[in-house]
């Protein structure tokens, strides 16, 4: 009778003792679905895979936003088409993300769906270019670089190497070799030069698209040749297309370097972030680079992190940037007040 009872009661509760050696306890259960609650999900629209720039700056974000630090990162390339972007926002909006992070392409056009983004009560923060919006509400944040600013700085280099030179405004007969049309950078780097250009007297010739890519560099310097033959200056406004450009001038028999009053072509470019780039300016064949910084993953997720903690983030966040450059007749500029030291590439 005794045995019986025993055995009975152990086939009463094996179904238990069996739940509790092969599932989770009810502790542990709640501990993952709290945990779980607390992942937030971002969606990435990055507008491209353009440049060695572009691809620093997400696996920047993809290093930031991981599992191990609290999120789940939904990333989507816009392959330089605003287009897909907008459509990417709205997928991300459908999904109910927590966040949504934009890299936009050009500046104008985004009013409808960034409005539908803040119907849906989610946070946009804008990284690296900007958006052209009246109501700034619109998103809660940017992180970046000052575009403008760098070109400030380029050019107050190329004054610099012009005057040690003794080499008057007029004899710089300059081409610039230009992103993509309405970004930020675009829009700002073309800016500084252009004033620059105007206020020293420099023979700023012409201005053409290149769209960031080092193909369309390569394309753009080769018919530049061909419709002047006295261009001594390329401004490209990044690194990729100044790869592009020094292959084709090097193509045509050019020669690249400092000695402008000589037959050579002086190269700057902005960004100093691919190896290539780096090498070309150690060499001299880019005479200077503006550094634009990509790294933008953590900076992101403090800016987000900041947001979950109730708190309100400045509105534009500026990072800081040098130049780059082996000329050694120019050890320093200053813009705006700022002393930059010129640094090894
Ligand atoms: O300089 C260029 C990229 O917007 C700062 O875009 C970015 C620019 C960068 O394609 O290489």
């Amino acid at each position: 009778m005794k045995k019986t009872i025993t055995l009975l009661t152990l086939l009463l509760l094996l179904p238990a003792i069996l739940a509790g050696c092969g599932s989770r306890t009810i502790e542990e259960e709640n501990k993952e679905e709290a945990t779980a609650g607390e992942i937030i999900t971002v969606g990435f629209s990055q507008l491209g895979a353009e440049s060695d720039w572009r691809n620093t700056n997400t696996a920047s974000m993809q290093e930031a936003l991981t599992p191990e630090n609290g999120f789940n990162l939904v990333y989507k390339n816009g392959q330089q088409k605003q287009a897909n972007q907008i459509t990417a926002v709205r997928t991300f909006i459908q999904q109910g993300v927590d966040y949504i992070v934009l890299a936009p392409a050009t500046e104008t056009g985004w009013e409808s769906v960034l409005t539908e983004a803040r119907d849906a009560e989610i946070p946009v923060i804008l990284v690296d270019r900007r958006v052209d919006v009246a109501d700034k509400s619109l998103y809660s944040c940017w992180v970046g670089s000052d575009f403008e600013l760098e070109s400030k700085k380029m050019t107050a280099w190329l004054k610099a190497f012009t005057d040690r030179r003794n080499i008057s405004p007029e004899n710089l007969h300059i081409v610039n070799i230009q992103g993509t049309p309405g970004s930020t950078a675009q829009i700002g780097r073309t800016r500084g030069l252009a004033n620059a250009a105007r206020e020293y007297g420099w023979d700023l010739m012409t201005e053409v698209s290149g769209d960031f890519t080092e193909n369309k560099g390569r394309e753009v310097m080769a018919a530049l040749l061909k419709g002047y033959d006295n261009i001594n200056v390329v401004y490209c406004e990044n690194d990729n297309m100044a790869i592009g450009a020094i292959d084709a001038l090097e193509s045509a028999g050019k020669r690249v370097g400092q000695n402008i009053m000589n037959g050579e072509v002086m190269v700057v470019s902005f960004d100093g972030v691919n190896e290539q780039s780096l090498q070309y300016c150690r060499e001299g064949k880019i005479s200077c680079i503006a550094e634009c910084n990509p790294l933008h993953g953590p900076r992101v997720q403090a800016l987000i992190e900041s947001l979950e903690n109730g708190e309100t983030p400045e509105k534009f966040n500026y990072v800081d940037e040098g130049l780059f450059s082996c000329v050694s007749s120019v050890k320093n500029v200053v813009v705006d007040g700022t002393e930059y030291t010129i640094q090894e590439p």
